[in-house]
């Protein structure tokens, strides 16, 4: 069974109500290819879903971009799976990089709020991937790991996961891994490493039908190259989400 592309638009914490509508309504004019062919999540802000849920076109989707890492309750600030499922909201980020770095999320955290989304029927975009530092010590593939093996001690049914790398280096700073890096026949590239880690540590299923996407300034002008790596099943974009060039983006399924 192929995987199907999948191409996710990560707001992040950037829009008005104007700005949104404005996005939604090119996505809706947007010829692209079927949704046989690839799968289109966007993701704004909490405030937003709504808004963007009840006007997207139906064969887009819509998620979170986190989610709290239980049942809701006194958590000031938080917003709960359930209630998420109860706006008919069927996705959500988990374990962004900014949220890592920025919140002291723990791999353990990302892993029990992964697991715990997917009790409540939500299907989660799980996001890995090393800083600059680590790259340079030579120790992408040991992180890119313990991140992924705290998800995989909860988790027994990959069917609702995609796993997005996101190599800090390349968020936000317009500097893309480069083809080779995010995937080349050598067994040092991370997609590639990936896919293997699965093969040692899940089953022959979940090897064969786990999406892994790509993050990190994938625009308009770079997504061809990197979407024919054979390793690399689809994008995690920010930035180029915002822009009508995500159209172009969602074509490179093609
Ligand atoms: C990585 C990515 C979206 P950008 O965070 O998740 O952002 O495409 O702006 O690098």
């Amino acid at each position: 069974m192929g995987r199907k592309f999948f191409v996710g638009g990560n707001w992040k914490c950037t829009g008005t109500t104007e700005e949104v509508k404005k996005i939604v309504s090119t996505l809706n004019d947007a010829q692209v290819p079927s949704s046989d062919v690839v799968e289109v999540v966007v993701s704004p802000p909490y405030v937003f879903l709504p808004l963007v849920k009840s006007s997207l076109r139906p064969d887009f989707h819509v998620a979170a971009q986190n989610c709290w890492v239980k049942k809701g309750g006194a958590f000031t600030g938080e917003v709960s799976a359930e209630m998420l499922v109860n706006l008919g909201i069927p996705w959500v980020i988990l374990g962004h990089s900014e949220r890592r770095s920025l919140l002291n999320e723990s791999n353990e955290f990302v892993g029990d709020k992964v697991a715990y989304a997917l009790s409540q029927g939500l299907k989660v975009i799980a996001c890995v991937g090393e800083t600059l530092e680590q790259r340079e010590a030579g120790s992408t593939m040991e992180v890119v790991a313990a991140q992924t093996k705290a998800i995989a001690a909860r988790v027994s049914n990959w069917a609702d996961v995609v796993l997005a790398y996101e190599p800090v280096w390349a968020i936000g700073t317009g500097k893309v891994a480069s083809p080779a890096q995010a995937q080349e026949a050598s067994p040092s590239f991370v997609h590639f490493e990936l896919r293997k880690w699965l093969h040692a540590n899940t089953s022959p299923e979940v090897v064969a039908t786990t999406r892994i996407i790509y993050g990190g300034s994938v625009n308009g002008a770079n997504c061809k190259e990197l979407a024919a790596k054979p390793d690399v099943d689809g994008f995690l974009v920010g930035g180029a989400s915002l822009k009508p060039e995500f159209i172009d983006i969602i074509k490179s399924a093609e």
